[in-house]
């Protein structure tokens, strides 16, 4: 796709909150952050961080819209019409979209397309799943009827991170709203362009103002007042295993549900039994799609040794090969990380691994060809063994991690050895191979033969550290939904008297 938007920049207005379907004017005095183009350095906005007056004022509109607004009154098949209408201008505005998203992340523009039409499925798909919801009865007491019912949980504070904002809020607000809840969004102060503009077409489609409210600024100010706020009913995190912890500990405070998607360091295994190509080709794609920022990242890539020098000279020719270069072109395969502080981080992992006793196998600096950004390049490294730290932390970047195994336990064994359990990548035709890995591999998801497909249909997240709680239509429905039990008997119960003569 070419992009034909033409937008001057920096944007000469700030980006502000949206709160009860109105965009929020900057004051004169206030927090700035710049929002940065990770291609070429330049400031492209700046955002006016909400303190906590304007947190409390984006609580108390979704509050309001909760306790008395017509969202969680309304009849399903009216609510279900806006989501689709949602679904239907986030797909008409989908090129702009994808190009404010790119321009403020980095990410290839490809994947991003794929971001976009995956978040219309998303609430699309909640919406189908949310009219569905049915109770139960129970009558096997006699003289009684005891029905339980589902109602919506009330007020969610919606975190999402930077590394694929479209794709990740989208999922948080998407399996959050449609049960009749309401919510307040506070994206990453590093990549709010795309997520500014996805709350204004939420509300060109008909949402009631209050339903999804938008906060931005840092996670310390901004994020710190929504998840301590007291009317937040529950919160949705998708970040960095450190801040979910921290946010965990707030909400077990406040005793507010938490649901949590975080971290991983997926073992990605190829046995000799795989079909080699497919499993090149998957490991090239775990590992460097999405610039390598993605929680479901292959980073760990396990070889068995009959096959390992082979697969893993093919992988760094390859690696070698990638497209590096500007995101919004069409052949461009990686872009630059999204900020400078999380490319100085990922570098600093390659003295990491030289300390670790790592070998080196391509990559390893920031890409000299590019004058300007955060661009690194792709990186491979040869760890001694699945104690060291590049084995064993989350780098979230471009930057695979090999190991070299022998046999299937061991393999088992290795991807185990990790504090996370988000996902794991199994390459193989043998069938016992494969069962052993699905059955004993402690994971929330089990790809064989196939990188980063997502069912929706199926819960999502993560075992130990990875994350706590799961999205999809149960799961979900569980999270952000409450049970009531109401028990009414049919005839007149008979009833001790207190105080009667
Ligand atoms: O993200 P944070 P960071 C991993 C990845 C990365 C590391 C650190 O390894 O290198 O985490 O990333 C908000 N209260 N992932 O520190 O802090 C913050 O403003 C409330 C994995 O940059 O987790 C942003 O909106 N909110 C991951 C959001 O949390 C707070 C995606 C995520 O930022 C807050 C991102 C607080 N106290 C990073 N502190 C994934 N699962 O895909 C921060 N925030």
């Amino acid at each position: 796709m070419s992009v034909s938007l033409s937008r001057s920049f920096p944007l000469n207005q700030h980006v502000t909150s949206i709160i009860d379907g109105e965009s929020v004017v900057a004051k004169r005095e206030g927090f700035d952050i710049e929002v940065v183009n990770p291609t070429d350095e330049q400031v492209i906005s700046r955002l006016r961080e909400a303190d906590d007056t304007e947190v409390d004022a984006a609580v108390r509109s979704a509050r309001l819209a909760f306790d008395q607004g017509p969202w969680p009154r309304m009849d399903i098949n009216a609510r279900k019409d806006i989501l689709y209408s949602i679904r239907d201008h986030l797909r008409k505005n989908a090129e702009e979209l994808a190009y404010l998203e790119c321009l403020n992340t980095g990410l290839p523009l490809r994947s991003v397309q794929v971001h976009v039409d995956r978040m219309a499925r998303n609430f699309e798909f909640f919406a189908e799943v949310a009219s569905n919801v049915h109770g139960e009865t129970y009558t096997q007491t006699a003289g009684y009827l005891t029905y339980i019912t589902r109602e919506p949980k009330g007020v969610a504070g919606c975190i999402a991170p930077w590394n694929a904002p479209l794709a990740l809020a989208s999922m948080r607000v998407a399996t959050c709203i449609p049960w009749g809840n309401t919510c307040v969004l506070k994206p990453s102060e590093y990549t709010p362009l795309s997520m500014r503009r996805m709350v204004e077409i939420f509300h060109e489609a008909g949402l009631p103002p209050g339903v999804v409210n938008l906060v931005n600024g840092r996670g310390a100010v901004t994020g710190q007042a929504l998840v301590s706020h007291p009317d937040i009913d529950m919160i949705g995190f998708t970040g960095g295993t450190t801040t979910g912890r921290a946010i965990a500990a707030t909400a077990g405070r406040n005793l507010k549900p938490v649901a949590l998607e975080l971290g991983g360091k997926s073992a990605n295994i190829i046995f000799e039994s795989a079909d080699i190509e497919r499993a090149l080709d998957g490991a090239l794609a775990g590992i460097f799609s999405n610039n390598g920022q993605q929680c479901l990242a292959g980073s760990r890539i396990l070889v068995q040794r009959g096959i390992a020098d082979e697969f893993i000279e093919r992988f760094v020719a390859r690696a070698k090969n990638i497209r590096l270069g500007d995101p919004m072109l069409a052949d461009t395969e990686i872009g630059p990380l999204a900020f400078r502080a999380h490319l100085e981080r990922v570098l600093s992992f390659v003295e990491v691994a030289r300390r670790d006793g790592a070998k080196l196998l391509t990559g390893g600096a920031r890409a000299n060809d590019q004058s300007h950004g955060w661009f690194m390049q792709p990186t491979a490294v040869l760890a001694p063994h699945n104690d060291a730290q590049v084995c064993q932390e989350e780098i979230f970047g471009p930057f695979a991690t090999f190991l070299i195994f022998d046999t299937l336990d061991e393999a088992i064994q290795i991807a185990n050895a990790s504090k996370f359990g988000l996902v794991t990548y199994v390459w193989s035709d043998d069938l016992h191979t494969v069962m052993r890995c699905s059955r004993d591999i402690r994971a929330g998801t089990v790809w064989v033969n196939t990188p980063l497909m997502r069912e929706l249909r199926a819960p999502f997240g993560g075992y130990k550290e990875s994350g706590i709680g799961r999205d999809g239509p149960q799961a979900s429905l569980e999270f952000f939904t409450e049970l009531k039990s109401t028990i009414i008997p049919i005839d007149a119960v008979k009833m001790h008297r207190y105080g009667a003569a």
